[in-house]
């Protein structure tokens, strides 16, 4: 089974996880796909100096250290993390950012500290309206910005969490460590890592993270009138076979997984003949908030031929993978069902 990760940029590193190592429903922290802006600090944070504040519109700013948030309440939560731009190579016309192809997801178990425990203990004063996230790593290249990212304090209160575990282990450094920001079931750009600062803040934070990049937008569009990519968009992905695998003819197990961010994915449907008709898929493994699910269904390919295979996820809120995505120029929330299609030879 191939381990290693495809590594599109190495300074910064962006990695996407091997499709074969898609099919457990925990990805191992060894092969979680690596998403940066900045420099990874080269090594760990100094536990002794860190400390969070959390300041801004707040009636009592805080300033916490590790141990003390080690001794907050804990909360244990899975939750599939996904690039905005995941899938985006996929996309028929190109769209510029890191050629991802599915291996831009992965879920975990997170172990940490609700946010809204610390906004409470701040007391957040009535103009709070965004929760702006700072980390720890140095920016790379001339622009010197750093990664800074607010997000709406409804979400900050109802389901952000502040993670110090992932999987078990200590938070991995690539991975954040000491603790990184994770808005469950919204794309990975709302999950600052490293996170050292907090501040309550009366509007959203303004700068190039916030306006320029992660916002779904037009050619001649200025990008801060775009959408501001939030939620995870309901999606599917085939993770057995592989593209272009030669099966043989009989039972061949297709797996795969689908998620739908803060909604819960009810229903997968497969296609063998390029979407003419779709069987459903079995569920397999955990069923959890904001976590993928599993899924398979058994074929009977009694016929030699060329196929393409497709799979549909439907959610509580009655929404459905489109048959192919929207497009926008940073290539965003690429769930299309057809650019999701996997080619294989039965023979
Ligand atoms: N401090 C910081 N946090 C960050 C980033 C970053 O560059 N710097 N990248 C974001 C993006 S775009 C994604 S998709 C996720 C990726 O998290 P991972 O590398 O742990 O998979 O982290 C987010 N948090
Ligand atoms: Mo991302």
């Amino acid at each position: 089974m191939k381990k290693s990760m495809r590594i599109m940029t190495e300074k910064p590193l962006n990695a996407e996880t091997p499709t074969e190592r898609l099919r457990t429903w925990i990805t191992g922290n060894d092969v979680f796909f690596d998403r940066n802006q900045g420099q990874i600090p080269e090594a760990p944070i100094s536990l002794d100096e860190w400390v969070l504040n959390l300041d801004g519109e707040v009636d009592k700013p805080l300033t916490l250290n590790y141990q003390q948030i080690c001794r907050m309440p804990k909360a244990i939560v899975a939750n599939t993390l996904e690039c905005s731009g995941n899938s985006r190579s996929l996309l028929e016309k190109k769209a510029s950012g890191n050629p991802w192809t599915i291996g831009g997801v992965g879920n975990a178990v997170w172990g940490g500290v609700w946010l809204r425990d610390l906004l409470d203990a701040a007391g957040p004063t009535p103009a709070a309206a965004h929760v702006a996230f700072e980390g720890l790593d140095k920016p790379l290249g001339k622009s010197k910005i750093k990664f800074i990212r607010s997000i709406p304090i409804q979400k900050a209160m109802s389901s952000t969490l502040l993670a110090y575990e992932m999987n078990g282990d200590l938070l991995p450094r690539k991975h954040g460590f000491p603790l990184r920001a994770l808005a469950l079931g919204w794309t990975g750009a709302n999950c600052v890592k490293w996170v050292h600062r907090i501040t309550v803040r009366k509007a959203p934070y303004e700068g190039f993270f916030m306006d320029k990049v992660y916002r779904v937008f037009q050619k001649g569009q200025p990008s801060e009138t775009g959408e501001l990519v939030s939620h995870i968009s309901l999606n599917s992905i085939i993770t057995q076979p592989l593209r272009d695998e030669r099966l043989t003819t009989g039972r061949i197990v297709i797996l795969g997984a689908a998620y739908g961010g803060e909604n819960h994915v009810e229903k997968v449907d497969i296609s063998t003949d390029n979407g003419d008709s779709w069987q459903p898929a079995e569920f397999i493994g955990p069923d959890e908030p904001h976590a993928w699910r599993h899924w398979q269904y058994i074929w009977n390919a009694d016929r030699a031929g060329e196929y393409v295979l497709m799979s549909r996820a439907t959610d509580n809120q009655g929404n459905q993978q489109p048959e192919s995505a929207e497009w926008n120029v940073l290539g965003y929330g690429n769930n299309g069902i057809r650019e999701h299609g996997v080619p294989v030879t039965v023979v």
